[in-house]
């Protein structure tokens, strides 16, 4: 089954999703395997790879080990159009749409688009919104592009409402990895009332209260990346808080 088809089907049934977002310029490849097994183990349900900046070959290394250890799908979260491997699933086709960045909606995607074509990854083409986070974030900077402010829903529903005319079949709300405030719940309650593409949420989301909240608030996948890189049995908590919201919905349903 196609990834979004997967997507779409969870969202439909209100099944809530984890996806665990691993930097390869921050794992130890050393360790990969057991650090693998044990998101594999603990029941993580899609791999986002990547990182605003990739320095090494760990890139091609993690998602070559992740393909080989586990049957989880495994998306490329790219920072660039460099960040491109025909080993993962899919690749999030992200279009900047918070951003007034012409490089990010367009630039890199038209250089890109005959690797893609030729790579046979899934593409998944999303819009991506920064949200401002409490300071400034390495996505922002290098991204050249100012976050949508938290207060704003008018302007994040209207974004998202756009992007989603668009044809993007995704819509990710983003505070930025390590943000110092998530998404507030206000604001990914606005915007999940006004599309039906799923919704894709993160940045500082490092408690299971934070990641209940985002759920809860509308998102279809929430995204950890820095709160298991600082705490690894952040998972375990995490996953059973997912487990205990999709076992709440599905009484409900
Ligand atoms: C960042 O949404 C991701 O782009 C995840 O953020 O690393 O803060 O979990 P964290």
């Amino acid at each position: 089954m196609k990834i979004l088809q997967k997507i779409l089907q969870d969202q439909a049934s209100k099944k809530k999703n984890l996806a665990v977002l691993i930097d390869p310029d921050k794992v130890d490849i050393k360790g990969i395997k057991s650090q693998i097994e044990s998101y594999v183990s603990h029941g993580a349900d899609l791999f986002f790879v990547g990182g605003s900046l990739i320095s090494g070959n760990n890139f091609y290394i993690l998602i070559e080990a992740l393909k080989k250890l586990s049957d989880i799908p495994v998306i490329i979260f790219p920072g660039s159009n460099l960040h491109i491997h025909s080993e993962a699933d899919a690749i999030l086709l992200l279009s900047l749409i918070s951003g007034r960045n012409a490089e990010l909606l367009i630039g890199q995607h038209v250089v890109a688009a005959p690797i893609l074509k030729s790579s046979g990854l899934e593409i998944l083409a999303t819009g991506y919104m920064l949200i401002e986070s409490g300071k400034s974030t390495t996505v922002s900077y290098i991204s050249n592009t100012i976050p949508i402010p938290s207060d704003k829903e008018d302007i994040a529903v209207c974004t998202a409402m756009a992007g989603e005319m668009l044809g993007h079949k995704l819509i990710y709300l983003d505070g930025g990895s390590g943000a110092k405030n998530p998404v507030p719940s206000k604001m990914i309650n606005a915007v999940r009332r006004s599309i039906e593409a799923p919704l894709i949420v993160g940045g500082g989301i490092d408690t299971p209260i934070k990641a209940q909240t985002a759920w809860e608030s509308g998102a279809d996948i929430v995204v950890i990346g820095n709160g298991l890189e600082k705490d690894p049995q952040l998972l375990s908590q995490i996953i059973e808080t997912r487990n205990r919201q999709n076992l709440a919905l599905s009484i409900a349903v």
